[in-house]
């Protein structure tokens, strides 16, 4: 007998993702909900309070009671496996790095028609103080044989995905891990991980976007060919369309943002300002700890440069501002960052197929009047 559609299972055979004209549906509400962005406020703090920072957990966040029945399984193509505790990851040296975590699919919510997934504006960044160890220390005594070229790191999570079930994993090369900056982390400012953040043990990536410092990490593999998992060829790829094979999402864009001046209407975020002096501040960062060079402030058609007060860490966000004479009437504020490599952020988006790693420029609207009590 023929199956016809009504018995096939939609998770496992769904109807492939298309571009969507019109308002965001209720399944990417649905997601929005789930998955938090920071307010633009708190990008007045040089660590993103915990509660604050944005959250991406693709599927459900698993439940640890107590990091005592946690382990970290390391093994493939290595001559000496290892099976290591919380309590033993926990008595190796110890690090400490403030590292700026951006969503690779930031700002995804501007593509027109839009790409149903994760709709975020600007949000889906943050910076966090993060302790743990050294990965390269724990790797370098696994004796990983001759043939080997990467190491996959799993989480404890799983679901499905355009019809493929997989746990949440990521491939680095070998080489990529002797970046000694990568680190097995269980504690975020200062606190254990919450469940949300990866409890009790996720890699931090510095410089990546998101989607490489794999959360609630309980298995380490190494292989001798390139990783097929879903989340490393069946998404985070820039492709221009579905027929491109596309080139790998990496290092976080030179990007900034701006702290919304004024007052907000509660209802559409625009802001209400009065005129005179006011101070335009927010943060800048870029990609594999890429210092930046220089930010632009953008009024309406002019460009102005703002102050830059470098990083303390190299891959925390910097700060930057600029005072701003504001004059009665309505405004478009923009930033614009530029790192040391030349890069520059676009004033309009590139995008790819998915709306990967836009780092446009921000745009704040605000109106001005010349004295509020008056109004
Ligand atoms: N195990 C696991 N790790 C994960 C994810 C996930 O869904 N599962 N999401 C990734 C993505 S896409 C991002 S952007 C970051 C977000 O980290 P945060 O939620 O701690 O801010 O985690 C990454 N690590
Ligand atoms: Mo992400």
């Amino acid at each position: 007998m023929s199956k016809d559609n009504s018995t096939l299972n939609p998770i496992l055979n769904p109807e492939s993702k298309t571009h969507t004209e019109g308002d965001f549906s209720h399944t990417e509400v649905q997601l929005a909900n789930r998955n938090s962005g920071i307010a633009l406020e708190t990008l007045r703090h040089d660590i993103t309070p915990i509660g604050m920072h944005y959250l991406l957990s693709h599927f459900d966040i698993p439940y640890v009671e107590d990091e005592k029945e946690w382990s970290l399984e390391i093994g493939g193509l290595v001559n000496n496996p290892m099976t290591l505790d919380m309590e033993y990851l926990k008595s190796l040296p110890q690090i400490t790095q403030q590292v700026t975590l951006e969503c690779a699919g930031n700002g995804r919510a501007l593509i027109k028609p839009h790409w149903p997934s994760m709709p975020w504006t600007y949000e889906a960044v943050g910076t966090a103080e993060w302790k743990g160890t050294r990965l390269i220390d724990i790797l370098k005594q696994t004796d990983v044989k001759d043939d080997a070229i990467q190491w996959v790191f799993s989480g404890a999570d799983e679901g499905v995905d355009s019809g493929v079930q997989h746990d949440f994993s990521r491939a680095l090369s070998i080489e990529m891990t002797n970046n000694p900056d990568i680190m097995l982390a269980w504690e975020i400012n200062g606190q254990p991980l919450p469940p949300q953040h990866g409890f009790p043990l996720r890699l931090v990536v510095p410089g990546w976007y998101g989607m490489a410092s794999v959360k609630w990490l309980n298995r380490i593999e190494a292989i001798d060919h390139d990783f097929q998992g879903y989340q490393q060829v069946g998404t985070y790829i820039y492709q221009k369309d579905k027929e491109d094979k596309g080139t790998p999402v990496t290092a976080i864009r030179v990007k900034s943002l701006m702290v919304p001046p004024g007052k907000p209407d509660w209802y559409t975020r625009k802001r209400l300002l009065e005129a005179g002096e006011t101070l335009l501040h927010g943060r800048a960062w870029s990609g594999f700890g890429t210092p930046i060079t220089k930010v632009e402030v953008g009024v309406n058609d002019d460009w102005f440069e703002a102050e830059v007060f470098t990083a303390n860490e190299k891959y925390a966000w910097s700060r930057w501002q600029f005072n701003w004479q504001a004059q009665a009437g309505h405004h478009q504020l923009k930033c614009r960052a530029t790192d040391a490599n030349g890069d520059v952020q676009p004033l309009e988006p590139i995008w790819d197929k998915s709306g990967f790693g836009n780092n446009c420029v921000q745009l704040t609207d605000v109106w001005v009047e010349d004295d509020l009590s008056s109004v």
